[in-house]
């Protein structure tokens, strides 16, 4: 499999050759600083078949405070390329997410890394003493750049609710309080949540589109 190739077409025109599948596994470079989604999306790219080797790379990048996560994931991509954090031509994606508790007005949102870090579960779960209404999501952003500035996102969106106490001990982050189908996100295995939860969707959508790219072969 070659990342991108350039091809003279019949008419002399420049085609773009994009991801032309071999027998080889395609690499796609994965910059995050957590090893829990890194083995979520290698779990689902092997579910999916799709003979794509996920490659974890950890660089250090500053992520902008905005409630809107698209945003933040795209900015942050760009912000990865123009420092040159990886090379000009190199295919590559992060992912975003957050909690947002309906309650609380969509809080923890773009803010939840932050928050788990100083509140946690139990912080959540004090916000909501007494709160009947326990409506919250998941919702994951994948911003894929294939080179140089441009940026595709694929957004996946679980909806579940807050449980009453913290269950289980799988998973990350704030899974043993986000309850989907009467178990916790964290009393799943990690093919169980994957095929319902937010970076699942997000991902499996994603998947599908650079394989479908890669089917296509040529691209103008
Ligand atoms: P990156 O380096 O990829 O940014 P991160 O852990 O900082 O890793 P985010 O900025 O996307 O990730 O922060 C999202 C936070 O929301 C994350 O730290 C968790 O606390 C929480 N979160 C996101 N997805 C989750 C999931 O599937 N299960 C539980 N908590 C999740």
């Amino acid at each position: 499999m070659e990342k991108e190739e350039k091809e003279k077409g019949k008419g002399g025109r420049r085609k773009k050759m994009r991801f032309a599948i071999g027998g080889s596994k395609m690499k796609l470079l994965f910059i995050t600083s957590n090893e829990h989604k890194v083995r979520e999306i290698r779990d689902l790219a092997l579910k999916m078949n799709a003979n794509i080797e996920i490659e974890h790379l950890r660089v250090a990048y500053p992520e902008i405070q905005h409630e809107d996560i698209e945003f933040v994931a795209e900015s942050s991509a760009k912000f990865i390329r123009k420092e040159g954090l990886v090379g000009e031509e190199e295919p590559f994606f992060i992912e975003d997410s957050g909690l947002f508790i309906h309650a609380l007005n969509g809080f923890p949102g773009a803010f939840s890394s932050y928050v788990f870090k100083k509140i946690g579960n139990e912080g959540i779960l004090k916000l909501l003493r007494g709160v009947e209404d326990r409506r919250a999501l998941f919702k994951s952003v994948v911003a894929f750049s294939p080179k140089g500035f441009v940026v595709k996102t694929f957004v996946g969106v679980v909806e579940g609710r807050i449980a009453s106490e913290i269950r289980g001990s799988a998973g990350f982050g704030f899974d043993p309080i986000f309850e989907f189908g009467g178990r916790t996100f964290a009393e799943m295995s990690v093919a169980e949540k994957n095929a319902v939860s937010h970076r699942g969707r997000a991902f499996r959508k994603f998947l599908n589109f650079i394989l479908s790219s890669a089917s296509m072969r040529e691209v103008d």
